[in-house]
Parts: C-alpha cells; sequence; structure tokens
C-alpha cells in the first residue's frame, strides 16, 4: 500500500468544491487516512515548495497558498500516488483533461485547485511535513475484498 498527500487549496475551499473533491478520491476507492483543515504559514508554504525557489511564480504560488485555509488528506491504497495524480489532472486548469478534478472544477493556471505529491519520495517528505504520525488513523475499509481483488491474499 501507498500513502500520498493532496492539498486542497484556498480557491478550493473558498469555492465551496471541498466535498466534492474529497467525493472523488472515495469513490476511486483511495482510503483517507488523514484530514485536516489549516492555514499555512509562509514558513511551511515556503518548505512545501522549496524545489520551486526561484521560479517566475514562486512568490505568487507561496502568496496564494498561504492567503485562506485548505484542507490537507493523507490517502492510502495501491498505485495511490500515480492514481490520485491521474485524477488531479495536468498543472493548468486551462488544458486540464475533462474528468479529472483540474479539467472539471477550475479553468484558471495558478489557481488550480489541488495539489497531489508527484512521486514516492516526494509524498514521504510532504506527509511527514503535515502530519504527525499520531493523525494518521491505521484502519481497513470493512469492503475492502471488493475494492481489490484479493484472492492471492494482497490487493492485486
Ligand atoms: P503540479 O505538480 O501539477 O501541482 O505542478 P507543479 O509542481 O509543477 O507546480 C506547482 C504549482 O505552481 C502549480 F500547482 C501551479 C503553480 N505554477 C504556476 O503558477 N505557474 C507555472 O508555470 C507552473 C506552476
Amino acid at each position: 500500500m501507498e500513502r500520498t498527500l493532496i492539498i486542497i487549496k484556498p480557491d478550493g475551499v473558498q469555492r465551496h468544491l471541498v466535498g466534492r473533491i474529497i467525493g472523488r478520491f472515495e469513490q476511486k476507492g483511495l482510503q483517507i487516512i488523514g484530514l485536516k483543515m489549516m492555514r499555512l504559514g509562509r514558513e511551511m508554504a515556503e518548505k512545501h515548495y522549496a524545489v520551486h525557489k526561484g521560479k517566475h511564480f514562486y512568490d505568487s504560488l507561496i502568496n496564494f497558498i498561504t492567503s485562506s485555509p485548505v484542507v490537507v488528506m493523507a490517502l492510502e491504497g495501491a498505485g495511490a500516488i500515480e492514481i490520485a495524480r491521474k485524477l488531479v489532472g495536468s498543472t493548468f486548469g486551462s488544458a486540464a483533461e475533462p474528468g479529472t478534478i483540474r479539467g472539471d472544477f477550475g479553468v484558471s493556471n495558478s489557481f488550480n485547485l489541488i495539489h497531489a505529491s508527484d512521486g514516492p519520495e516526494t509524498a514521504r517528505f510532504e506527509l511527514g511535513l503535515f502530519f504527525g504520525p499520531e493523525e494518521l488513523s491505521e484502519y481497513e475499509h470493512a469492503d475492502r475484498t471488493w475494492i481489490y481483488d484479493w484472492s492471492k491474499g494482497e490487493p492485486e
């Protein structure tokens, strides 16, 4: 099982999309193991977006992500990182495919509603940044044998 970090950005919260965005991940079969609302301080935002420091969009990105509360969520599932990235869609709302979260709910390129970790190392780093171990719940969905084929003793 893999874990990934999702952030519903300030525009997603302000535009009343929190429930529908979370619903996309639940519907797909990913398991919510951590969830909270918070207002990011500059220090946290700068750590999260350190890879973008120096780029032309960095300052506005930091201003945006700290401008209003966000919802952060930890998800678990087989292949969760790649699955979440596909559900989120490509970076710019104007280009994101219909059917994806960015493609269905927005048109802006910088206000693109959502963040999802882009690989295993990033996911580990970002989950550690936003959640303490005690904030992540280990549990099994009662219907997990219908979410995955467990006939070989593990999710296929
Ligand atoms: P993504 O992995 O799709 O979330 O996108 P990136 O990590 O490449 O970029 C992080 C955020 O910076 C994006 F969500 C939006 C913003 N950004 C811009 O505003 N302009 C750009 O040219 C690239 C990214």
